[in-house]
């Protein structure tokens, strides 16, 4: 724990009830948080409670609801729980709120990650009525000290009507250090972003906010509480080895620069597993991340000397690992930058800087179309986030998921995706627990042969050789009738064979 800020009294200091009671039924709140990091942790509680009452009482309580990304166990979850969404963008991850979207009860927009502040600029989505955004501190001319994360924490306190400021005195006032907060000009008035390397800065320390607009401060020390990180399980370890022996070969043959290139990699287990494979590669040269999410295994790589710096928009650390950022910030704070998503995932600056983005699959095409949204084209799982935002722009772009899900009853390999959330254009390698698939400069037959022989499970080869071989013939092949056979089988049988 770090020292209370000295905090402005120009605010007014309210409880969590007093500040939910404000909002009005259906009000559009913008919500920092990206990922459990920086999220809005009281105002989300105080508002799921009041939803509560109001179904108790036979009435209903729905907010629309936007963040950066996903957030916490304590606000979707929470909300979803007393059915307080109505409406929710761009990503989410909450059991319940998942259930709640795919029976209709909440809508959702599904949207890349670094077009939100523009979309929220130009009215695309509703107006914001109310902004709840979590800070360690806001001065009376109304500079926000932004917390774990900065997403589309900006936009939010520019562009709502009202503002209440989750005051959290649990973290570093020394993360001012690492934000580096700009907004886009709307086009056609943009110049290009001054961002020529991971850790340029082109910003403040702060966001702003009109003063005017506050309603009040909420003050509390809560965690973010983000999950531990938990050891890669053996299928983890496959993929990660693949891929980090596949980026090993591509320094060797010169296709990757000495001194490599940024990285960027999704969230969860399969991609710290990657992270610590490159970390204990001999061959692989300190690196950066040019990423969304800066993860528990980033904080061993830079203490090793193995991760040289990070540009994310959020810290999604587990308590111990923030805690170890927090005691050497003399350590970490030149080494990171936090960014709003609009810069952290800027399509602009990902192909400039080259990255090589990793992101997760659902299944994927025989030809490289992926999924990572719709099982089996209908039941959302999370959404996109901000895979698309790095892949299409990335100068490797690596999916990579398990070869089977469910015990093998289903494969991720597949005839023809259910859904298509990034198509084969835009994807170079597919990586499972089988192997790797490079198919760079190949055509859609040659990638089909490499993706099967390479990725799939041994259980479904001969299938998906047998559906490529005696499918009607043009540039691809292709079956209309029998292209989701598997999916059929699984919706009948619960088995894909
Ligand atoms: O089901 O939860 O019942 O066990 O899907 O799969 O293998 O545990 O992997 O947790 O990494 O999730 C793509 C959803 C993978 C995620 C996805 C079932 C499987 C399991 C979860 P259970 P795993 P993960 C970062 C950038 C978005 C794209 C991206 C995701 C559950 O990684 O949302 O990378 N990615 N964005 O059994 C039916 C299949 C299945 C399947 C797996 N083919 N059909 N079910 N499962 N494959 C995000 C941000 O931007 C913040």
């Amino acid at each position: 724990m770090t020292a209370a800020p000295p905090l402005t009294s120009a605010f007014t200091r309210l409880d969590a009830d007093e500040a939910a009671a404000m909002i009005p039924n259906g009000a559009m709140i913008g919500f920092s948080g990206f990922t459990p990091a920086g999220a809005a942790k009281a105002v989300p509680r105080a508002l799921a409670a009041r939803a509560q009452q109001a179904n108790e009482n036979g009435g209903q309580l729905k907010f629309k609801v936007l963040t950066g990304a996903s957030t916490g166990v304590d606000f979707d979850e929470t909300m979803a729980k007393a059915n307080a969404i109505a409406w929710r963008a761009p990503y989410q991850s909450s059991k319940t709120l998942r259930k709640r979207i795919n029976n209709q009860e909440c809508q959702f927009l599904d949207a890349h990650l670094s077009t939100v502040a523009q979309d929220v600029a130009f009215g695309f989505i509703p107006p914001i009525d109310f902004a709840v955004v979590e800070a360690f501190d806001v001065t009376p001319d109304g500079r926000v000290y932004l917390t774990t994360s900065s997403g589309i924490s900006p936009t939010v306190l520019h562009h709502a009507k009202k503002v209440i400021i989750e005051i959290n005195r649990h973290h570093s006032p020394r993360l001012s250090e690492m934000h580096d907060v700009a907004m886009l000009p709307a086009p056609p008035h943009r110049s290009p972003i001054p961002i020529f390397e991971p850790l340029s800065k082109m910003g403040t320390p702060f966001a702003m906010v009109d003063p005017k607009k506050v309603v009040g401060i909420v003050e509390h020390e809560q965690p973010d509480g983000v999950a531990p990180f938990s050891p890669p399980d053996d299928v983890s370890e496959k993929i990660a080895g693949h891929v980090v022996k596949f980026l090993v070969d591509e320094l060797r043959a010169g296709r990757i620069p000495p001194q490599f290139l940024p990285l960027q990699s999704g969230v969860g287990n399969v991609a710290n597993a990657v992270m610590c494979g490159l970390g204990a590669a001999d061959d692989v040269p300190p690196f950066h991340m040019y990423t969304e999410v800066f993860q528990d295994a980033c904080v061993d790589l830079m203490i090793k000397g193995m991760m040289l710096g990070a540009s994310t928009t959020a810290l999604t650390l587990s308590e111990p690992n923030l805690q170890r950022v927090y005691a050497d910030m003399d350590f970490f704070a030149p080494r990171i930058v936090i960014r709003p998503q609009e810069l952290s995932n800027n399509p602009g600056v990902v192909r400039r800087l080259g990255v090589i983005a990793i992101n997760t699959a659902l299944e994927a095409d025989i030809y490289g179309h992926v999924n990572s949204t719709h099982v089996c084209g209908t039941t959302l799982m999370n959404g996109i986030g901000g895979s698309g935002d790095f892949i299409r722009n990335a100068y490797l772009s690596i999916f990579v998921c398990p070869a089977i899900a469910k015990g093998g009853a289903i494969s991720a390999i597949v005839p023809m995706a259910t859904h298509v959330d990034h198509s084969e254009h835009s994807v170079d390698i597919l990586v499972t627990d089988q192997g790797l698939a490079d198919t760079r400069g190949l055509g859609p037959i040659e990638r089909a042969r490499v993706i099967i022989d390479k990725c799939a499970h041994p259980d479904y080869k001969d299938y998906l050789f047998d559906y490529l071989e005696n499918s009607p013939k043009g540039h691809l092949h292709h079956d209309l009738l029998r292209c989701f056979e598997l999916h059929r089988n699984f919706l009948e049988t619960g088995k894909m064979l």
